[in-house]
């Protein structure tokens, strides 16, 4: 009885909380990072929405079933996929993630997950942007399911208490949740995600918006057909760039959606948003440790899962 404890111990215990590492490939694929980097930079050169692209693309695949890389997997016939549904809608960058697989495939086959390739490309991307520059600890494994019955993702007026249920139900503190939810000082919602706040729909005026930013998004959602979604910047004011710029927004009721605006309102996360408003510095810092955690949500390490060939389809079993 006592040796299997001890077996259990060193050997079975060990590979449950095996750990993500810095620099996991630096043998395996000495160039991993730096082929990643140069692919993100040259989509960047031409594109600066990646950014916001990749950090979304990040949160939606960690917060489904760990950051698995089940998001990336598409449809078949017979299967409905993490990103075939309503919450996963317009999440982007899909073809980045394929741009740098098959860089990273030519130089070392098999060997680097995709799950990993979210992870370090938002980080490039992150840093390009003005963000933090991190280290990301790798080693994830690529998932074996992708199930659109498993996303249960909140949607933008979800009350901030529920908020913070869900991202505690995966270990992340209201104040992370706060500098998580900082990542919306890049990218755009759609009409569809906010129109419910602006006076053409409520009849009187949202009096948590700013009547002026309130005009300025009637007239844009006016010409929503139905085809068409014409979306707004999350940040109004420095769009492309990762600051604290969003927080300094929202105090002025220049938040987008419900959610974001309510974070400046609600006693549990405003004083977390005064701070960081005030604070560049720290946000900057406390939004790279914050992300580096929500890296880790759920991961696949060791044996667990595979490493994925083309990151859209689960490899060949036999
Ligand atoms: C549970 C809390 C959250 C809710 C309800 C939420 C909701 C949304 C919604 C509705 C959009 C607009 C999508 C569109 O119109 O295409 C959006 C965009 C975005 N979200 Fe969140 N979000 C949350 C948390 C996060 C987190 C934790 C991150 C990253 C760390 C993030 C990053 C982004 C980014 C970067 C965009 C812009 C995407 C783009 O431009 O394509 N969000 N979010
Ligand atoms: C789809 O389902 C049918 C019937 O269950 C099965 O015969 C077929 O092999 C499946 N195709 C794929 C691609 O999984
Ligand atoms: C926009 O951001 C810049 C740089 O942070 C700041 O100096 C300026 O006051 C801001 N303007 C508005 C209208 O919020
Ligand atoms: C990229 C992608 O597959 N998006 C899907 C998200 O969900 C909507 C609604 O179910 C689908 O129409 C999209 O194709």
């Amino acid at each position: 009885m006592k040796d299997i404890s001890i077996i259990l111990f060193f050997f079975i215990i060990p590979m449950a909380f095996a750990d993500l590492q810095v620099g996991f490939y630096a043998s395996s694929c000495r160039n991993a990072e730096s082929i990643v980097q140069q692919v993100v930079q040259k989509r960047f050169n031409r594109d600066k929405s990646i950014t916001a692209a990749l950090l979304r693309m990040h949160f939606h695949d960690c917060f489904v079933r760990g950051c698995d890389a089940s998001l990336l997997i598409d449809s078949t016939k017979n299967t409905t996929s993490e990103k075939q549904t309503g919450a996963n809608a317009s999440v982007r960058g899909y073809d980045l993630i394929d741009d740098v697989k098959e860089a990273i495939e030519t130089a070392c086959p098999s060997t680097v997950s995709c799950a990993d390739i979210i992870a370090l490309s938002t980080r490039d991307a992150v840093a390009l942007s003005g963000g933090p520059k991190y280290n990301v600890p790798t080693g994830r494994r690529d998932g074996l399911v992708s199930d659109s019955n498993d996303v249960d993702l909140p949607g933008p007026s979800i009350p901030i208490s529920s908020l913070s249920q869900f991202f505690a139900r995966k270990g992340i503190t209201t104040e992370e949740m706060v500098t998580l939810l900082g990542a919306h000082t890049v990218g755009v919602a759609h009409c569809g995600f906010f129109e419910s706040r602006l006076s053409s729909f409520r009849g009187k005026p949202d009096p948590t918006m700013d009547p002026a930013l309130d005009s300025k998004l009637v007239k844009l959602c006016k010409s929503t057909t139905g085809t068409n979604d014409p979306s707004a910047f999350l940040d109004q004011n420095t769009s492309f760039i990762v600051d604290n710029e969003f927080y300094k927004q929202i105090l002025v009721k220049r938040g987008i959606m419900q959610i974001d605006q309510q974070l400046a309102l609600d006693k549990s996360t405003s004083p977390f948003v005064s701070n960081f408003a005030s604070n560049g510095d720290k946000f900057i810092k406390s939004f790279a440790t914050a992300i580096i955690k929500m890296g880790k949500v759920g991961v696949l390490v060791g044996k667990e899962g595979e490493i994925r060939k083309n990151c859209r389809i689960f490899n060949k079993r036999n």
